[in-house]
């Protein structure tokens, strides 16, 4: 979190990760696109459509006395292009675990997962966490739960974390998981997104 005094700005950075396909690109695109902000997203695309690098984008909002200033990004779960990761989360405020809730995806996430611990050790427990468990219309029924995943998350030792059905494609819990990850980092203020 920066704080820049003389303009009364505080920025803050949000990170979208997960593992590939798991719907980051398409919450983060649903998102800009609520606060008809489309054109300040950026997404690094291949040709077919995946994300190679990261997507990144700013999201502003003014208070009465100071502006919020959100900087969006999202990290690749791709392996080949893992040297990326470490940049994009450095510094980060809030992290938006973007899950693919279908129960055969179990082993991907959780190996997304322990990423995330490898990087951040102890200091994870102090950053703000949702995790979306999206893709929440597929699966049939058998889809990954919160006891899924106490199997490798030890819930009682964040200091925020919460967890959220998404459904990117409709925008289903999207900002609801958006204003509980703001909300986590800033406990004082109330919202009026
Ligand atoms: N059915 C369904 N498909 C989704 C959902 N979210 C994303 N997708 C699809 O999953 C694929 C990967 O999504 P994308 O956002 O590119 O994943 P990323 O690699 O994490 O950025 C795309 O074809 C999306 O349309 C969802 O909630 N439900
Ligand atoms: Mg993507």
């Amino acid at each position: 979190m920066i704080l820049n005094y003389d303009e009364k700005i505080i920025q803050v950075k949000i990170v979208y990760y997960g593992p590939a396909m798991s719907g980051k690109t398409t919450s983060i695109k649903y998102l800009f696109n609520y606060f008809n902000k489309e054109e300040q997203l950026n997404s690094i695309d291949n040709s077919v459509g995946r994300t190679l690098f990261f997507d990144f984008g700013v999201l502003e909002f003014k208070g009465a006395e100071w502006n919020l200033k959100l900087l969006i990004y999202s990290a690749t779960g791709q392996d080949f292009y893992s040297s990326t990761r470490p940049a994009t989360l450095k510094g980060v405020d809030g992290i938006i675990f973007v899950v693919d809730s279908k129960r055969e995806c179990l082993d991907h996430n959780f190996r997304s997962w322990k990423e995330l611990e490898y990087y951040f050790d102890e200091e994870l427990y102090q950053i703000p966490i949702v995790i979306a468990l999206n893709k929440y219309d597929l699966g049939n029924g058998k889809k990954i739960s919160e006891t899924d995943l106490n199997q490798v998350i030890d819930f009682d030792k964040f200091k925020s974390i919460y967890i959220a059905e998404t459904i990117a494609i409709t925008g289903e819990g999207l900002l609801y998981s958006f204003k509980k990850l703001i909300q986590s980092i800033f406990p004082k203020i109330s919202l009026n997104l």
